[in-house]
């Protein structure tokens, strides 16, 4: 049985609510691993397999990757830093997207620990993905692939917030203020 990290916590919101934006400064107080399923679906692409074409197809639809390939990916990742001494916990953000993977996670893995949620209005989030859309080169960073993402969001991951509810702690994060007022409140959490 592999060994996990001490603690897991689930980053969920909508797109462009500021998940990896908030990851990434706890990384640099807490130590944190910051493992983003989209960022390992998007490596994923690179690697020219037949499953990184469905990747990226489905990442431009604003649809999501079917569960086994996603939580493959991440399992790598937890066991990784399971046997990385020293790893105080994992930030897993942007994962579960649907109800089946929250369900999947925990009979794979354990259940998480906690989970952040970051609730943002669509005209604020869609505001920063079109500002990001000049400079990030991701294929869904796009008016018509943002809507399809919101709409994702709405139907199909935010069920997966009120099954959370009922098994862990969701701590919501009001994330329209700026990034540093954000994040005073987010660090709250892991003192
Ligand atoms: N920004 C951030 N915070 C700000 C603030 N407080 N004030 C002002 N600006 C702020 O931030 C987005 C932009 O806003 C940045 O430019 C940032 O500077 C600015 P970011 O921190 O990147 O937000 P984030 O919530 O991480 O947005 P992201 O676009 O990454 O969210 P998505 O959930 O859409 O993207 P993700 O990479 O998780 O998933 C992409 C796709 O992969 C999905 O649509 C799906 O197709 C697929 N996927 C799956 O199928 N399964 C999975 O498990 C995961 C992904
Ligand atoms: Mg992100």
């Amino acid at each position: 049985h592999a060994r996990l990290p001490p603690r897991l916590v689930f980053v969920l919101g909508g797109p462009g609510a500021g998940k990896g934006t908030q990851c990434a400064r706890l990384v640099a107080e807490f130590g944190f691993w910051h493992v983003s399923a989209g960022d390992l679906l998007r490596a994923e692409i690179q690697t020219q397999s037949e499953q990184g074409q469905l990747i990226d197809e489905m990442i431009r639809q604003g649809a999501i990757v079917p569960g086994h390939i996603t939580l493959e990916l991440l399992r790598k990742k937890l066991v990784d830093a399971g046997s990385t001494l020293a790893v105080p916990g994992v930030l897993i953000d942007g994962f579960p997207r649907a109800l089946d993977q929250a369900i999947d996670f925990e009979c794979l893995l354990r259940r998480a620990d906690f989970c952040l949620f970051f609730e943002c209005s669509e005209a604020e989030m869609e505001r920063r993905l079109l500002q990001r859309s000049r400079s990030s080169g991701r294929t869904d960073d796009n008016p018509e692939s943002i809507r399809k993402r919101f709409r994702t969001f709405i139907e199909t991951t935010m069920p997966v917030i009120e099954f959370l509810e009922r098994r862990m702690r969701v701590h919501r994060i009001p994330a329209e203020r700026s990034v540093d007022e954000v994040y005073a409140q987010v660090r709250q959490l892991f003192l």
